[in-house]
């Protein structure tokens, strides 16, 4: 089998090549941006440098690369992010997705093509909605959401009007260590290591302890991604999470837990939303159903080797 990883540098694509080239024995190629680096550095791997709003490109990438499985992982993915720069988040998670979908359009390839949207498309869900399902009417939020829900609808018009391959996935809260601490767990964690290494008072800055969110380790996450690819039914969308969610507070007390240090919790105005959604929770009824899939990976050891991570960090970056 022969895969491509479309925006494989990031914190989900060094997991998901980890899966498929040593895991599944795939022929891998990834795409990344000029200045960013591919991990874990495998010897056979293929990659290639790729902006996807280069429609040529792309359509040059494809042409010589001939995947049996495209997993689009490229975008602008962060929420905050968007807010500040709306236009080029549309150019990236919007421009470029058409890109990818009009290149194996035009090369009449049988290629299946993951795309990964979000949790956040679902935006402001009633307490009745919840676990919220793929069926629930979507009502985003915010830009970022805005554009993973249109990347979906443009993945259903494609499979729909030219028949191709495209399965759509909205991933929950995925964490694990080598993420990014603008994600709660990761800055957690951080912060922990930061003041057990004296790089930070004992002050850690927590935002809303109360909502409650749906944490999924990165691995399980990545082994859904390859399952959907295989057996989704193309132009139909897959909710990725654990099915259960949990209140920030109780992830609070799992990493404060693991720590001897003596450590003082504030809530940081700054850190707090607008507009917080009480309960985020997937029903994961129709990915299960189709794949099997269950989460391997419990929330205890995936704080634990996040901690761990951070910790290594706090002492390597010194
Ligand atoms: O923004 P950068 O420099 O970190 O690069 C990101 C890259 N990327 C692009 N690749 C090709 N052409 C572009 N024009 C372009 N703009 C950005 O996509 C980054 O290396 C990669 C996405 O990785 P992360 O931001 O780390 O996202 P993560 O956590 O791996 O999530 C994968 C997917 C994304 O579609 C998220 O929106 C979704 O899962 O949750």
């Amino acid at each position: 089998m022969r895969s491509l990883i479309i925006g494989a540098a990031g914190f989900v694509g060094a997991y998901l090549i980890r899966h498929l080239h040593q895991e599944l024995g795939h022929q891998t190629a990834v795409t990344k941006l000029p200045h960013e680096q591919i991990r874990p550095e495998c010897c056979d791997l293929d990659i290639y440098n790729l902006d996807i709003l280069d429609a040529d490109a792309v359509f040059r990438l494809l042409q010589k690369v001939h995947p049996d499985y495209i997993f689009h992982l490229a975008a602008q993915s962060s929420v905050a992010a968007a807010w500040k720069n709306p236009g080029i988040t549309v150019d990236i998670n919007v421009h470029g997705v058409v890109n990818v979908l009009e290149a194996v359009r035009k090369l009449e390839f049988r290629t299946r093509i993951l795309l990964v949207g979000s949790g956040e498309e679902y935006g402001l869900v009633q307490p009745d909605e919840i676990p919220v399902s793929e069926e629930n009417r979507i009502c985003p939020g915010n830009i970022y959401a805005a554009t993973k829900a249109c990347q979906n609808m443009l993945g259903k018009i494609y499979a729909r009007a030219y028949g191709l391959e495209v399965i759509m996935v909205r991933a929950f809260n995925h964490i694990g260590p080598n993420q990014e601490p603008l994600f709660v767990v990761a800055d957690f964690c951080r912060q922990v290591a930061w003041i057990e290494a004296g790089r930070q008072d004992a002050h850690m800055h927590v935002g809303n302890l109360e909502v409650k969110r749906d944490f999924t380790d990165v691995r399980d996450v990545v082994r859904a991604y390859a399952m959907l690819a295989e057996s989704g039914e193309s132009g139909e969308t897959y909710n990725v999470g654990s099915g259960s969610a949990v209140s920030i507070a109780h992830i609070l007390q799992m990493i404060l837990n693991k720590s001897e240090a003596n450590i003082m919790v504030e809530t940081d105005p700054s850190r707090l939303r607008p507009v917080d959604l009480p309960v985020i929770e997937a029903n994961i009824y129709k990915l299960q159903k189709i794949t099997g899939w269950k989460p391997l990976i419990g929330l205890e050891q995936t704080v634990e080797e996040t901690l761990d991570y951070w910790r290594q960090r706090a002492k390597a970056d010194r």
